[in-house]
């Protein structure tokens, strides 16, 4: 077993359970294999990064039971084995973008890329966009195409711009979730067609539902989440909608939703809820606001000091607090959309999250000043992504620097006090998952052309606990991601 060397990482705060850094977790209730290095890198055979398009996935791509990596730029789909082997690299013009606003779907650091057991014969199907707008399906394990199909786009839109496997006929992953935005103006991804899959291989494009007028998120694509527990997923964005097509609730925006998450945060209320952080419009007084809704609609809205919340994560922060706690990261004044240069604004450029409790009560509030370490941008964090890392009950967020390709780190999202900081770590892609060892979460980063994947080696406090695979809404989160605001 190795430690992380020094220079490397560097532990700013003493984790409780700390024990001996330098002890592999244990693997007890898991047959996964820990990385026996920390972190472990995969040299990947494609272009690193040049810009926000592409991103990161897993999936049991070759059937042996581990998580596999499937990493997207540019004209490329490239898929390794979790112990790092070459599987496949395929060039095709994969449907990737940037600023979905500007750029329309799927939006920055979205993968762009689905992997799913579609026809139900054991084996992962890869599934994509072209620029073209078509989709193609690829055997997972070799990426030979399967089939492929262009559907009727919406007129007003471009193409079919994202892709998200699905269960609306409560078949399984047998369903699919086009979307493209408006081409013309602030692009949103107001088109949505949902269709089976084996509909589509036969030919028939004929959609089991579709709309154009779903209330996008600004810059991320839908998601789909099986809010009711009824086995058949809802579309979240905006608006809400149910398996059949059938809206549900629609969030009242004065301007439009900057991020997105799905949980339980309310317990005590049947079936999982959506908070929606919404950037409103400067001239009304209801803006800003972070909504929880569920199933019936809204559970309640809060506006914190007319504070922007912009970029969040929802998770048990506060394990004495009943239900999960939402981080907001919030911007500094409020000022700006972009990040203020700070040799020209000194007060203006930090941070100031907030955290709400499951209620939507103010439990914790602070600025990025107080919090950063020496090292890292005083623009604060970006990039922000819920992880389960140690193993305790209590969560954690891990981030980027803000506007560059820097640093990670995990801090505290309640205090703002930071934990570990990758201090040599240039990610251009930051992504959370269970990959290795036990159930606890990994840090996946994407660093030029190659994947760093860090674990704790602290003891798990918890080793008995269920993967987390085993919760389709955790399955569902892993596969369509993007990062949201900047
Ligand atoms: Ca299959
Ligand atoms: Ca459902
Ligand atoms: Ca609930
Ligand atoms: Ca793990």
């Amino acid at each position: 077993m190795r430690t992380l060397s020094s220079n490397f990482v560097r532990l700013l705060f003493v984790l409780p359970f700390l024990g001996i850094f330098g002890c592999v977790s244990s693997p007890l209730g898991t047959d996964w294999p820990q990385y026996r290095s920390n972190p472990f890198v995969i040299s990947l055979d494609i272009p690193a990064p040049k810009d926000d398009k592409g991103g990161v996935i897993v999936a049991d791509l070759n059937g042996n039971g581990l998580m596999d990596y499937v990493v997207t730029v540019p004209g490329h789909i490239a898929a390794y084995a979790n112990q790092g082997q070459r599987l496949w690299v395929k060039k095709v013009d994969i449907r990737l973008s940037m600023d979905s606003e500007k750029w329309g779907l799927p939006g920055q650091h979205a993968p762009g890329v689905q992997a799913a057991d579609v026809d139900r014969d054991g084996q992962i199907e890869i599934l994509f966009l072209t620029e073209d707008g078509a989709i193609h399906v690829l055997d997972g394990a070799t990426a030979a195409e399967e089939w492929s199909r262009s559907v009727p786009v919406p007129q007003g839109a471009e193409k079919w711009e994202h892709l998200v496997v699905a269960n609306f006929s409560g078949t399984g992953d047998t369903d699919i979730l086009l979307q493209a935005t408006n081409k013309d103006g602030y692009r949103m991804g107001r088109y949505l067609s949902a269709h089976n899959i084996a509909d589509l291989r036969r030919g028939d494009v004929a959609p089991l539902w579709k709309m154009d007028d779903f209330l996008a998120c600004a810059h991320t694509a839908a998601r789909v989440a099986d809010l009711d527990g009824d086995g058949k997923d809802e579309v979240i964005g905006g608006t809400i909608v149910n398996s059949a097509g059938k809206v549900l609730y629609r969030f009242p925006l004065t301007g439009h939703i900057d991020a997105i998450a799905v949980g339980d945060v309310r317990p005590d209320i049947p079936g999982l809820e959506v908070v929606a952080l919404e950037e409103g419009n400067r001239r009304r007084k209801e803006r800003d606001r972070v909504f929880l809704a569920g199933l019936n609609g809204l559970i309640w809205q809060v506006n914190y000091q007319n504070r922007e919340p912009q970029d969040g994560a929802i998770g048990d922060f506060d394990p004495s607090r009943p239900g999960l706690e939402i981080f907001c990261r919030s911007r500094g004044t409020g000022l700006a959309a972009k990040p203020i240069p700070l040799e020209k604004f000194p007060a203006a450029g930090y941070q100031k999250p907030f955290v709400l409790d499951a209620y939507g009560r103010i439990i914790s509030d602070y600025n990025t000043r107080e919090i950063i370490p020496a090292g890292w941008t005083p623009m604060g964090l970006q990039v922000c992504q819920t992880i389960l890392y140690e193993g305790t009950a209590k969560a954690l967020v891990v981030a980027t620097e803000r506007e560059q390709n820097g640093n990670v780190a995990v801090f505290n999202p309640i205090t703002g006090r930071f934990l570990l900081h990758l201090e040599q770590e240039k990610a251009d892609r930051l992504y959370v998952v269970d990959v290795s060892g036990d159930w606890r979460e990994e840090i996946v980063i994407l660093n030029g052309d190659e994947l760093h994947i860090y674990h704790s080696e602290n003891p798990n406090p918890n080793p008995g606990r269920k993967r987390l695979w085993d919760a389709q809404n955790y399955r569902r989160s892993k596969m369509t991601w993007n990062r949201s605001s900047n």
